[in-house]
């Protein structure tokens, strides 16, 4: 009889232990697989700027060689457009990626004002650097590394009243979200 017992015991006992290694197999060959994908595919997204909402400015390749017949002085080669307008609250951050291969900046001509740096994003081939005009203006900037890459950026004011201007800024935010979600997908 205690025998017996003992015995059925030892069988419910052996069942939990083979039921607690089965949990953990599943968590870890079910799980944590799944929590490692998440993990490295939030460090994989790079910063994307979405058309709609800047204005995109490529380095082609070859900027860093200077255009034929080149004899010094500043030219429109080496950003692609080299002259942009922008309007603030609409378009007026503006995005720059280096499709060359040499190392390049964008360096305001108006010191300190913005300067994406000799060992910044831009000197890697693919690298990108952004940034947000807030005053109307006109602002050029040249590449520090070679004196024929000027750029300009004409920012105009944006329309509507200043509590009109900050919906319209919220809701352009959440269209950033959306489609730089879009943009992470197609790449
Ligand atoms: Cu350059």
């Amino acid at each position: 009889m205690s025998s017996h017992g003992s015995t059925v015991v030892g069988v419910v006992v052996a069942i939990l232990i083979v039921g607690a290694i089965g949990t953990l197999g599943y968590y870890q060959f079910e799980i944590a697989p799944n929590q490692t994908t998440t993990s490295s595919s939030s460090t994989a997204p790079a910063v994307n700027c979405p058309s709609a909402q800047c204005a995109n400015v490529t380095i082609p390749a070859g900027a860093g060689t200077p255009p034929s017949g080149y004899s010094g002085g500043k030219t429109t080669f080496g950003y692609s457009p080299d002259a942009i307008t922008v309007v603030i609250g609409k378009n007026n951050t503006v995005f720059w990626t280096n499709d060359d291969s040499a190392p390049h900046t964008v360096t305001s001509d108006t010191a300190g004002m913005f300067d994406s740096g000799s060992t910044g994003p831009l000197t890697s081939q693919g690298g990108t650097y952004q940034y947000t005009f807030t005053t109307a203006g006109t602002y050029t900037y040249h590449c520090s590394f070679h004196a024929w890459m000027q750029g300009t950026v004409k920012v105009l004011a944006g329309t509507g009243t200043g509590s009109s201007s900050n919906s319209a800024s919220s809701s352009a935010s959440s269209a950033v979200s959306t489609s730089s979600t879009t943009t992470a997908t197609s790449t």
